[in-house]
């Protein structure tokens, strides 16, 4: 326990509630989504004490340019636009937000952060919502109301006083607007770093990678249209009916239409069974069930590389008796590489490709069959796929796949990742990329008039690992909980807690203001569901879904607080403070949005005419020139990738263990203990293992277990006293929750092509809790 690479142990205090019962697992048999999450819904409403605003709420969510955007998931809205395109989860999160709780001066006068840092993250939020800006007070060991003047005023010096930009680091978590956004970036820039670190460094940031090499273009190039008419829908690593329970409608849809459905998941998650689709009233009356699947492909954890290639390889074969398996005329006109690929398939063994993938050839062979079989294909994906050390290997392949049967450029078909928090990719679009382009910052600097920086910046991973070296002296968190949600939690307090200066604009409390710097600011924002009064009246704000659809969001409620500020406005007010010389025009900016829309329309792709085209009925489509066949890559052409398999096979005595969230759960945000379609009541402090593993290692149900992690250095990491639940899932495979799990995340472990740690491949070894 005492060598000097052992690191120690699980996250304390707790991160859920107060468990209410006994742990309890029982397998989930019920259709995912009806009466349950009714159920679940009212619950929530109930204990929110929102009975009434919350279902006024939700009618106005999501709906034409009229109403605010769902701050949950980045899922689409229904373009159709004529039934209330809602979910379980969007509710509990909106209901979330509007909560009548609220947490004022008097509360921090009577607890300190000693205190504070003792309670669950669960209790943390549940205090309700931020209310006034608030200042660390170090004698005291209290926060203290502080003016919005003066809170600016400290920001502004401190930054004012680095010696370099680059010791400041600019957190975005992916629910900022697009408006506050651009403004957000423009700061950075203009004091002269391009340190954005956000939380798509933990998401998809292989994705963007992977589909900005292989065609010119980091985001997906379908639109819900495209699931409406589609022949085949691949659905890989993604939990839908917790995490994307909107989507359940589109399977549903696509099962009735006799599309095929295969779901590739180490786990047969809810979605991938059936479902009673959530707002079509006669089938809740009913009880009427829509399968969701035709297919279901329980890989291993880390496999789907291998079992692309072997579907590949199938169709390869087959392409060699039956031309129309192939379409060699998109191949030969639209891609290059292709021969090389071929190749590499035919040189990769059945043998490798079952050992690999943990899938046995005949199921690859069927699952080729729907796929050759099918006209047009979509193959979407989240982050069972992304969060691998060869996560961008991995949708290359995907991508590979697609193109050799032309599935591209052509309605219902195409890659579809579906992206995480509500605007993650609007974040990105809009300039928060500590990788930026020559041809932004460009752009940028020509419009704005300004210097920006062009060296890189810094990552998640890259902004921890500075401030633990002293490098980086103020973080800047703009939402998000970024203490809880980063890995190796132990060391991000540690380099939390070095820095000179740390700022949390946040709607709740959360562990990120308890684990703060010399200094500590709490800048409290509007939520989405508010209005926003400015100078010209009341303010939208866009965002962009996951299928690069932007359209405004508009709040309805009153402010939680008359002392809060929008988040551009508080960026505005850092911005003033840190730059007194600075040219832009930030306060003009804050009193009418159109204005900053105007310029966002001369810097940024596919933005012109930005401040009309958002108004539309439905907003926008940012132009995918992937989309229309036109690919920005160095050919010219779509570009085949040809990576070997990783090996992905535990080494004898370990396993590969996936981080994830359970049904009542956003991201660290925490609803209760409960995982319901995964069948597990009370209980968070879980791991998901094969019976067999299990057997092996003298574990029973519910028996406690010791999980140990062994990191790329070889360092390990410690989780005492977990339960064992027995679960459908491969030999050699195990699963559990974030944030719980995150201790067991080394921060050296992440992906050399993405920088994103591995939060889905931990090796570990699990053993009866001494
Ligand atoms: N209600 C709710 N909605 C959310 C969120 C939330 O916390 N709560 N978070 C939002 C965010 S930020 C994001 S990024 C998304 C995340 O959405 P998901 O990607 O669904 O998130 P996870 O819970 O991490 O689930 C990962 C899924 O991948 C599977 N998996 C694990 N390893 C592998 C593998 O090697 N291969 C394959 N094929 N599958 C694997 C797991 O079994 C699980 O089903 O959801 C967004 N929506
Ligand atoms: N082990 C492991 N770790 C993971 C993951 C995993 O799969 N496994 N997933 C990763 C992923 S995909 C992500 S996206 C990150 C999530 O990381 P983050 O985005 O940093 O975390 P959240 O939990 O979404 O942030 C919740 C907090 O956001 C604040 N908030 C809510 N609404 C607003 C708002 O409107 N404005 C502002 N300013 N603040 C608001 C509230 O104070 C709340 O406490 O976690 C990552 N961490
Ligand atoms: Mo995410």
């Amino acid at each position: 326990m005492n060598a000097s690479d052992d690191h120690q142990d699980g996250l304390e205090p707790r991160v859920g509630p107060e468990p209410e019962g006994e742990p309890f697992f029982h397998p989930y048999h019920h259709p995912a989504a009806g009466w349950g999450a009714a159920k679940s819904v009212t619950r929530v409403l109930m204990r929110e004490r929102a009975l009434v605003d919350g279902p006024r709420a939700i009618m106005r969510m999501n709906h034409e340019n009229d109403g605010f955007d769902c701050p949950g998931c980045a899922w689409p809205d229904d373009t159709k636009g004529l039934h209330l395109d809602i979910c379980e989860n969007g509710i509990k999160h909106v209901t979330w937000e509007m909560t009548p709780k609220r947490v004022g001066r008097d509360f921090f006068a009577a607890h300190s952060v000693t205190e504070l840092y003792g309670w669950s993250d669960y209790a943390l939020e549940d205090q309700g919502r931020l209310t006034e800006p608030m200042v660390y007070d170090p004698e005291s060991d209290h926060y203290v109301p502080i003016s919005w003047h003066d809170a600016f005023e400290l920001v502004g010096r401190t930054l004012r006083e680095l010696d370099s930009p680059h010791q400041a680091s600019f957190y975005t978590s992916g629910r900022l607007g697009n408006e506050a956004t651009f403004l957000y970036q423009l700061m950075a820039r203009e004091l002269g770093t391009n340190n954005l670190p956000d939380c798509s460094n933990m998401c998809h940031e292989a994705s963007g990678r992977a589909l900005d090499a292989s065609l010119g273009t980091g985001k997906g190039t379908v639109d819900l249209k495209d699931w409406e008419t589609t022949d085949a829908l691949f659905i890989m690593g993604v939990n839908a009916a917790s995490n994307a329970p909107r989507m359940l409608t589109a399977l549903a849809e696509a099962y009735h239409r006799g599309a095929q459905i295969v779901h590739i998941n180490p786990l047969v998650e809810a979605a991938a069974t059936r479902t009673i689709v959530p707002h079509d009233f006669t089938d809740m009356a009913l009880f009427k069930t829509t399968r969701t699947s035709t297919l279901n492909l329980q890989p291993r954890i880390g496999g789907d590389m291998a079992l692309m290639r072997g579907v590949a390889k199938a169709v390869l074969e087959q392409a060699k008796t039956d031309p129309k398996a192939l379409d060699k005329e998109f191949v030969d006109r639209h891609t290059s590489g292709f021969d090389e690929y071929r190749a590499l398939c035919e040189d990769t063994s059945w043998d490798e490709i079952e050992r690999q993938s943990g899938v046995d050839r005949d199921e690859i062979l069927k699952t080729a069959r729907a796929y050759r079989d099918a006209d047009r294909t979509i193959v979407s994906w989240c982050l069972g796929v992304s969060q691998h050390e060869h996560g961008v290997d991995t949708v290359r392949e995907i991508i590979n796949l697609l193109l050799l049967r032309g599935n591209l450029g052509r309605e219902g078909a195409g890659p579809s990742p579906v992206r995480g928090h509500s605007n993650v990719q609007g974040n990105r679009t809009c300039g928060i990329d500590h990788r930026p382009t020559e041809d932004f910052l460009e752009r940028l600097a020509g419009i704005c008039k300004i210097d920006p920086p062009h060296a890189h910046g810094l990552d998640t991973v890259g902004t921890i690992e500075a401030m633990h070296r002293g490098d980086v002296k103020v973080f800047v968190g703009m939402g998000g909980n970024f203490a809880l949600a980063a890995p190796d939690t132990p060391y991000t307090y540690e380099a939390l807690r070095k820095c000179d200066l740390t700022v949390q604009v946040s709607t709740k409390l959360n562990r990120s203001h308890l684990v703060h710097g010399r200094r500590a600011l709490i800048l409290p924002c509007l939520g989405r569901t508010e209005k926003d009064h400015q100078r010209h009246g009341i303010q939208s704000t866009s965002v962009e879904d996951s299928m690069s659809m932007v359209h405004l969001s508009l709040g309805m409620k009153r402010p939680a607080s008359r002392h809060l500020l929008s988040e551009p406005a508080i960026i505005s007010g850092m911005a003033r403070a840190a730059l007194p010389n600075s040219r832009t025009p930030w306060e003009w900016y804050i009193e009418d949005y159109d204005r900053i829309r105007d310029t966002m329309a001369q810097v940024l792709d596919g933005f012109e005419d930005f401040n009309r085209r958002v108004r539309l009925p439905l907003g926008f489509r940012i132009k995918q020139p992937a989309r229309e066949l036109v690919f920005l890559t160095p050919s010219g052409r779509a570009e085949f990738s040809s990576a070997p398999l990783p090996d992905v096979v535990p080494a004898p005595g370990t396993l590969a263990l996936g981080t994830m969230r359970s049904h009542d759960q956003w991201n660290t945000t925490i609803y209760s203990d409960n995982d319901r379609y995964r069948g597990i009541k009370n209980l968070r402090t879980l791991v998901f293992m094969n019976k067999d593993d299990m057997r092996e290692r003298g574990i029973a149900e519910f028996d406690p277990v010791d999980i140990t992690s062994t990191a790329k250095d070889g360092s390990h990491r410690h989780l005492n006293g977990f339960l064992a639940i027995p679960y459908d899932i491969p030999r050699g495979c195990a699963a559990g929750y974030m944030p719980e799990m995150n201790v067991l995340l080394a921060i050296c472990d992440y992906s050399a092509q993405s920088d994103q740690p591995l939060m889905k491949h931990v090796k570990v070894t699990i053993a009866p809790a001494t």
